[in-house]
């Protein structure tokens, strides 16, 4: 690596670390982070903290004032081009002065895509991008997966003893895993634009999917699919904190209304072969601008979008304990026959959370 791109790299590491202060804050906006800097000497830095709130490039621009002319913008995400609740980035960098801008990756919003950086090349800045790009990508992964495939990046969370079961037979599950795993799957949560279950789930443990992490300021959507409106209005989910989507196939206007009045909002989806039809869920959530999904579901509804490949990570949590054959599985899935219908996985992460591990996969396509 020569000088020039060891000191690229540098830069753009420190605004990804910047971007990542919104981890929990931005959603729906992508998590911005951006660093003025005249050769090794870093002159301002910002990231975009909120929705509605300044575009990352403008606060560092803000701070660097004078200093900013001739100096380089190391940005996460290609510098905007729109008019939209804040004025074009592009714009800004010009009129700040800047000799070179560094993006790591291009800005899929359609509003964008590529016309940040061809604004700023004719105004005669040097652009470059690609630094650290996959780090930028994995950082806003349901930004991107949202604008590029029209659908939510879904994380199915489970949690299991070390012989996958995640319930006695007589469904008491509370608690397999311990407290350290536990507030774990709250920091997820935090940085997930919603948080879906199923039905069954809801009758069975009647859970909140709350998030009680004092540090947030914003809860996650909760999303139930319902396929036959089973849920009840008193259920633990339909009261706040946050806002309660039930998606269903049914047209029964007496459960519906029951649960509006209880607070929830009720949305039909078509039926698929068993249950709703998954691929309208994904796309019918990315029309309410929802990024990273995490499903908490039982073994069915896991198993469902397992097969329809809509999962792009699995994150497990194993405690160590045994439960026994007679407890329930991880994952409903049948009819895999043979080797060639098993469905593979690449860990991508493993780590030890208190007393449990934690396993982070991604299905590998087959
Ligand atoms: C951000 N923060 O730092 C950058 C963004 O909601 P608006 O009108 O402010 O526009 C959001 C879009 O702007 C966003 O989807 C992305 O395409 C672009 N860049 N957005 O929220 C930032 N640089
Ligand atoms: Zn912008």
């Amino acid at each position: 690596m020569n000088v020039r791109d060891e000191l690229d790299t540098r830069h753009m590491s420190r605004a990804l670390e910047l971007a990542g202060r919104g981890l929990w804050s931005t959603d729906p906006n992508p998590r911005v982070g951006c660093v003025i800097a005249d050769g090794e000497h870093v002159i301002a830095e910002g990231w975009h903290e909120r929705a509605g709130g300044p575009h990352a490039e403008a606060v560092a621009l803000g701070l660097a004032g004078v200093a900013a002319r001739g100096a380089t913008a190391y940005v996460t995400l290609e510098p905007c081009c729109h008019q939209g609740r804040t004025p074009p980035c592009a714009d800004t960098l010009i009129a700040a002065g800047v000799r070179r801008v560094c993006y790591a990756i291009r800005d899929p919003n359609p509003r964008v895509s590529g016309g940040g950086a061809a604004r700023l090349a004719a105004a005669g800045i040097e652009v470059a991008s690609g630094q650290l790009a996959a780090e930028a990508r994995a950082l806003n992964a349901g930004f991107l997966s949202r604008m590029e495939r029209g659908r939510p990046w879904l994380r199915v969370k489970l949690a299991a003893s070390l012989d996958g079961r995640t319930a006695l037979a007589n469904g008491q599950s509370r608690w397999i895993t311990g407290d350290a795993a536990r507030a774990d799957v709250q920091r997820l949560r935090a940085r997930s634009s919603a948080v879906m279950t199923g039905s069954a789930t809801v009758l069975a443990d009647d859970p909140r999917l709350a998030l009680r992490l004092p540090e947030t300021t914003r809860q996650p959507l909760r999303v139930v699919l319902d396929t036959r409106l089973r849920i009840a209005p008193s259920a633990h989910i339909v009261a706040p904190p946050g806002r309660l989507l039930v998606l269903t196939a049914s047209t029964d206007v007496a459960r519906s209304d029951a649960l509006e009045a209880a607070g929830a909002c009720v949305e039909r989806i078509p039926a698929g072969p068993d249950g709703l039809d998954l691929v309208a869920v994904m796309q019918h959530l990315a029309g309410l601008e929802v990024n990273e999904l995490q499903l908490e579901s039982g073994p069915t509804l896991a198993g469902a979008f397992l097969r329809a490949q809509l999962v792009d990570e699995l994150v497990l949590y194993f405690a160590p304990t045994l439960l026994g054959t007679d407890a329930q599985p991880l994952i409903q899935l049948s009819g895999v026959a043979s080797m060639i219908g098993r469905l593979e996985f690449s860990i991508s992460d493993l780590c030890r959370v208190g007393c449990d591990m934690r396993v982070a996969l991604r299905p590998v396509q087959g």
